[in-house]
């Protein structure tokens, strides 16, 4: 039975621009290679029609990531330790942070981030119902550049990058780099990540993962179009664009396109895009891992692996990393390059350290936060 939350919740929000869709979808079709991003895939009906994607017998990586997380929890809470403030980058499934904070000793904090304040809000404020103790600290910020983290009134032995999903994938690998790396700053010097990486597998399970019989992700896929119809005033034909989806061996991603079925000019917002029969806009790139890549991706950032929990059959892998007590060679400055850049005049922090073993009164000298 849920619980009344004990205290309101309130979100710490950064402002991060949401983007103009109108231009960056025009820049995108004006490319060589037309790109459209898969960030625009998520609106009512993408975030209802994925969430049917993980339940497709075809789409393994959900359900075989809860049943590594379910079998390996133990394991991972007792490495993960005591006191730790939970860092989730992005929203995500609250099943998956149940199945954590059910067995962590003494969270310090939960600390959601994510760019769309509303949705956060909502998931933080369910989640206090069933959690009344637990502290949580939304952030409305652009994860994927350094933020300031609010500051847990309980002290932190740690904090705790959470990432599942194997979404560091929907990443090309120098955004997962650069990525990887601001992970490394929020985690701070002693920090964890816990992250979902799908691994590479025959590329027939792949495809079939992504081009699913009861075409649901040729739905979301198409979508995006809808969307586009919809929002920025666009006329795309639907019937004439289908979904498709194939793994690049050279480059280890499966690639999801829109192809063209005839050669046709689509209208948007006055701005006329041609195509021809067989041309194709990507739409998204999903990165499988070889255990050995990821390790060396994240050890760029200061991360060492300290244990990879798989299935059986070794589909897919969740693992925990930690970062040395000695800062990498890299700062603040050196991510900020991350294409999507956006200045934070907030930003500003002292180097986290050093971490008590035991959870006391806050003696951890942390960053002057947000409360
Ligand atoms: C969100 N992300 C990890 C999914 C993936 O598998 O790359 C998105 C997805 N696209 C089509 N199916 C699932």
């Amino acid at each position: 039975m849920s619980e009344p939350a004990k205290k309101p919740i309130t979100l710490i929000d950064y402002h991060p621009p949401s983007g103009d869709i109108r231009q960056e979808v025009l820049d995108g079709l004006a490319q060589p290679q037309k790109r459209l991003s898969p960030k625009w895939f998520y609106d009512e009906e993408g975030s209802r029609l994925f969430d049917q994607i993980t339940r497709l017998p075809e789409y393994y990586p959900t359900r075989t990531e809860l049943g590594i997380l379910h079998t390996h929890i133990a394991e991972m809470a007792g490495m993960i330790g005591s006191c730790v403030a939970i860092v989730e980058f992005g929203a995500g499934s609250s099943v998956k942070i149940r199945i954590l904070l059910d067995i962590l000793e003494t969270p310090a904090a939960f600390i959601p981030v994510d760019i769309s304040g509303e949705h956060l809000l909502d998931a933080a404020r369910q989640l206090a119902m069933d959690y009344p103790d637990l502290e949580i600290l939304p952030v409305c910020a652009d994860f994927t550049q350094p933020f300031d983290l609010p500051v847990p009134v309980a002290a932190v032995n740690r904090n705790l990058v959470f990432f599942p999903g194997s979404t560091i994938g929907n990443f090309d690998l120098e955004q997962a780099r650069q990525l990887l790396k601001v992970m490394a700053i929020e985690a701070g010097a002693g920090g964890g990540l816990l992250i979902g990486v799908d691994l590479k597998k025959d590329p027939a399970t792949l495809e079939s993962a992504y081009n699913d019989d009861a075409g649901v992700t040729a739905d979301f896929n198409l979508n995006l179009l809808v969307r586009l119809n919809r929002e920025i005033g666009a006329d795309f034909d639907l019937g004439q664009f289908t979904h498709r989806a194939i793994y690049s061996e050279e480059k280890g991603r499966i690639e999801m396109h829109l192809v063209s079925e005839k050669d046709q000019s689509v209208n948007i917002d006055g701005q006329l895009i041609e195509f021809l029969a067989g041309e194709h806009i990507l739409t998204e790139c999903s990165h499988k891992y070889e255990l050995q890549e990821f390790a060396d991706l994240a050890g760029e950032a200061g991360f060492n692996i300290r244990k990879v929990w798989t299935d059986p059959e070794r589909m897919f892998s969740v693992q925990y990393l930690e970062l040395g007590y000695e800062p990498k060679d890299f700062t603040r400055d050196r991510v900020r390059h991350i294409p999507s850049a956006v200045p934070n005049p907030r930003r500003k922090r002292t180097s986290p350290s050093p971490f008590p073993e035991t959870c006391g009164p806050q003696a951890v000298s942390r960053p002057a936060g947000i409360r």
